[in-house]
């Protein structure tokens, strides 16, 4: 029987909560998941003829463990099904509805978390709200035709990487309700519970290879399955207003306050997943296992960890060495094939949440940033489009082409690509690029990746 919606069904998800849910199933069928992509038919389309079941692969060095996933009871394609969507939303047995649309779904300004209400998609849900096409204006018209049906509100439940994420989320709907009609944003703000949560588990895209090893090892042909790792963390605050499965029979840990365990994963695991992918993409390295094989990266990142973030983490999270040792061991899994380039993915709407805060709290105690810096600069060098052999690199990110713009007028120049790029307010804020001290370490990195290339500059960073 279904009793979530999920909004953005990728790899992520069914690998996560997905799985999270399908435990929940065997001792409480009230919890099936009716899925929905917001971009793409082609979930739906793999999926729909094997019946929303699929193969779920963990795997390290180890070994693999295999299981069909059952928790996806449809998979919607939102463009095409709105109606069908909004009617799921509205059906009084969904009680939760999850997201994982991507630091970009939200529709924010990333440095300040606040609503864009001049993004296209939501001038064009607010001229159409009705026939919504963003996440944030199918959630608004869902919880509007609940209010006025009288059918309980739904806890919505945000499970991208986002510091506070569900702060972040109802800020943002109830913004976009407020420019829709006040009772609608009242009735959110009192009766929508908006719990945050932190989710944590390395979720390569599937690959064709990922397919063919599905075949041989099961025979069956599966047309998407997923390849994780083992590893899993699901830390949810317990602030759910109409009901929840009992997630803490499942391993899902059940707190207060998600806010430390979400900055110990953004700025820990992120943090160094991003430097990792600037850097080493930059250095030709196609995959993170790589990256992290080569001695010199090894040592940076744990020492990024180790001397610039663990110490500017809450004290209530303890001694942190283990889990940065267990964060060195899972990004070197050998059984996952995990693109530098798609972790470089969108670093706009990242670098805030994962490097620039903890750059924020050692620059206000004249700590210094050289690590930090170094992720930050790496992501500069790359958004130039541009890689250390001449040749082009496809930078996704929905900024890409004002990012391009500062970086053809700076050309090689390191002080003015660093200076340009940390003008972005939508980025940087308006103190960052003011702090001297932190725009000549970008200038001094920067200026290296130009004429030493990445891995040179890692090395002698790494030397000390
Ligand atoms: C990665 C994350 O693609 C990325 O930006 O850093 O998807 C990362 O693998 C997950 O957050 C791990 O929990």
């Amino acid at each position: 029987m279904p009793g979530m919606v999920h909004v953005g069904v990728g790899a992520f998800h069914r690998a996560h909560v997905a799985a999270y849910v399908d435990d929940v199933l065997q001792f409480d069928p009230s919890w099936g998941i009716i899925g929905a992509s917001l971009r793409k038919p082609d979930t739906r389309a793999a999926l729909a003829p094997q019946d929303f079941l699929y193969t779920h692969v963990a795997r390290d060095g180890s070994g693999s463990r295999m299981r069909v996933i059952g928790s996806l009871l449809d998979v919607m394609d939102a463009s095409q099904q709105r109606a069908a969507l909004l009617a799921a939303m509205t059906d009084p047995r969904i009680r939760i509805v999850t997201l994982t649309i991507t630091e970009k779904g939200y529709a924010h300004d990333p440095a300040t978390g606040q609503l864009d209400p001049h993004h296209p998609d939501i001038q064009n849900d607010l001229a159409h709200p009705d026939a919504p096409m963003s996440a944030i204006g199918i959630l608004a018209q869902a919880l509007k035709l609940r209010f006025t049906r009288g059918i309980d509100p739904l806890t919505v439940l945000c499970c991208d990487n986002l510091p506070a994420n569900g702060e972040v989320t109802a800020r943002v709907v109830q913004a976009f309700a407020m420019l829709r009609d006040k009772r609608l944003a009242d009735h959110i703000a009192r009766d929508v519970a908006f719990p945050s949560c932190m989710v944590d588990r390395i979720v390569p895209a599937t690959t064709a290879e990922d397919r063919r090893m599905v075949l041989e090892q099961t025979g069956f042909e599966d047309a998407w399955p997923v390849v994780t790792e083992p590893f899993s963390q699901w830390v949810i605050e317990d602030r759910f207003c109409n009901g929840r499965p009992e997630f803490e029979r499942v391993g899902v840990q059940m707190v207060a306050d998600v806010k430390p365990h979400e900055m110990m994963k953004l700025r820990m695991l992120n943090g160094s997943h991003s430097t990792l992918a600037y850097l080493g993409y930059l250095a030709g390295h196609e995959y993170v296992n790589d990256t992290v094989a080569d001695p010199a990266f090894r040592k940076i990142i744990h020492e990024l960890m180790t001397q610039e973030v663990m110490p500017m983490l809450p004290e209530s999270l303890g001694d942190l060495t283990s889990y940065r040792d267990q964060l060195l061991q899972r990004f070197a899994n050998p059984a996952l094939k995990h693109r530098t380039w798609q972790i470089a993915m969108d670093g706009s709407q990242k670098l805030p949440q994962r490097l620039l805060g903890t750059i924020r709290e050692r620059l206000a105690k004249g700590l210094p940033v050289t690590r930090l810096a170094l992720g930050v600069a790496g992501w500069m060098r790359y958004v130039t489009g541009i890689d250390e052999k001449g040749r082009a690199i496809e930078v996704k990110d929905p900024m890409a082409a004002r990012l391009r713009g500062i970086a053809d007028v700076a050309g090689r120049d390191a002080k003015q690509l660093a200076r340009g790029l940390l003008s972005v307010k939508e980025i940087f804020g308006e103190d960052l690029q003011q702090n001297t001290a932190f725009s000549a370490v970008l200038a001094q990195h920067v200026s290296s990746l130009f004429e030493q290339g990445a891995a040179a500059t890692v090395r002698n960073i790494a030397q000390g």
